[in-house]
């Protein structure tokens, strides 16, 4: 069977004819090879349909980044936010439509200024003050989400860092996690050294848990897995401080433990080694990676942390009055949008400093302004946007 999409009412903008065939191996490549053979025809290469797409202006780079996402989603919250990019898209839209409107305002300034005519100079300090408060209040808007990075966090999952001592058991607790054989257990400290990583889906957010070197003074090769240790640790979202039964003590005097950090969550491993009638620990999560015993209270705990950094990642326009997250509302998603809206942020603090200077500051200021719009219409895009395009068109498999 087959369906024609004529043109401009298909994906690409093209004529396009779907073939639908049986989906053995052999039908497919009996197609495929017939097709081959007649000139001027080829096979897509990946990404090329949206590529195409592109092109034909069916499509934004905002709007493609959203659906290579879509494609690549592994959690429920990846994929909500992709499917909503379409909000987001709109407020960038506002935003650039906001800063063209403070062009014409300041262009107005500028010819009325030229003129020489100062009768009406009371009307245009007006203007030109509603103008700049118009902006002042859009940067704010702009800051307020960049201070947000939920959206990436979405995307690039929530990194969680196990770390401790050799031998505590973190490599047993992320093979638990996994619930697979992922990492190297053996009673030998200082087992692992390369840091580890692989992703779990915690109620549809995506987190990356590292498994690390154990970190002691070491040499060698593994005096550079614990440096990494110490790296990851520095730039984790949440970290887990592991240790194992009875080995608490030693480590707080060494400085290595303890913290009140709020992103830190201690556990305290091997727990089936207790001796009857030993209590707990205030703050620490006894478990075992050797039963599974408190594994959901320790669960339960890194979901809680978890939504904590989104909700509080939020605190702004992506998050409501009552903590849950408005996914809708998300601009920034991955660092592109980030860079770009920081120098939109930046141009918009220079024209606030120069908007007051008198007439010559006015043009020098409708410059910025200049310069803060092209900077957010990049984010939607279509300037200069080649080498975006061509990794992120890679990430698209053939036929779409
Ligand atoms: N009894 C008991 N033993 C455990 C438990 N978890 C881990 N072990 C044992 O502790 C030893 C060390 O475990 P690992 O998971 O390799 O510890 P690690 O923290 O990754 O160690 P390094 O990679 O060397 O830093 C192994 O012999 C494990 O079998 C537990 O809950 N109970
Ligand atoms: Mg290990």
């Amino acid at each position: 069977m087959s369906v024609t999409f004529p043109s401009p009412h298909s994906y690409t903008g093209e004529d396009i004819v779907e073939l639908h065939l049986h989906g053995s191996r052999a039908c497919v490549n009996g197609v495929l090879s017939d097709l081959g053979e007649r000139p001027g025809l080829r096979q897509a290469r990946r990404g090329e349909f949206t590529m195409r797409a592109y092109e034909a202006g069916k499509l934004s780079v905002y709007e493609v980044e959203a659906l290579g996402s879509l494609l690549t989603a592994d959690t429920e919250r990846e994929r909500i936010q992709a499917l909503n990019s379409g909000g987001g898209k709109e407020v960038l839209e506002e935003w650039r439509k906001g800063l063209v409107e403070g062009m014409a305002h300041a262009e107005a300034v500028i010819d009325f200024s030229a003129d020489g005519d100062n009768t009406d100079l009371q009307d245009v300090e007006q203007v030109w003050g509603g103008v700049t408060k118009k902006i002042r209040t859009l940067r704010e808007r702009m800051e307020r989400e960049l201070s947000s990075s939920v959206g990436e966090l979405i995307n690039d999952g929530v990194s969680v860092v196990l770390t401790g001592p050799p031998n505590a058991g973190k490599s047993s607790l992320i093979n638990k996690l996994l619930k697979r054989d992922f990492a190297i257990v053996s009673p030998e400290a200082g087992t692992t050294r390369d840091v580890m990583t692989a992703n779990i889906d915690l109620d549809g957010v995506k987190c990356k848990v590292s498994d690390t070197a154990g970190i002691r003074d070491a040499e060698g090769a593994e005096g550079i897995g614990v440096e990494r240790a110490k790296d990851m640790r520095e730039g984790a979202d949440v970290v887990v401080e592991v240790r194992g039964y009875g080995e608490e003590e030693e480590e707080e005097e060494e400085g290595v433990g303890g913290g009140e950090e709020r992103n830190v969550i201690r556990v305290r491993n091997k727990i089936d080694l207790r001796k009857e009638g030993e209590g707990g620990v205030e703050g620490v999560i006894d478990i075992s990676a050797e039963t599974g015993e408190g594994m959901e209270e320790f669960i339960d705990q890194l979901r809680v942390r978890v939504n904590e950094i989104l909700d509080s990642g939020g605190g702004s326009a992506s998050t409501e009055g009552d903590g849950t997250l408005a996914p809708e509302s998300v601009v920034v998603t991955r660092a592109r949008h980030r860079e770009h809206i920081s120098n939109a942020v930046e141009a918009l603090l220079r024209f606030e400093e120069m908007a007051g200077y008198g007439e010559g500051g006015v043009d020098m200021a409708a410059e910025e302004l200049r310069l803060a719009a092209s900077e957010i219409g990049r984010v939607v895009g279509r300037v200069d946007v080649e080498d975006v395009l061509d990794s992120l068109f890679n990430d698209f498999c053939v036929g779409k």
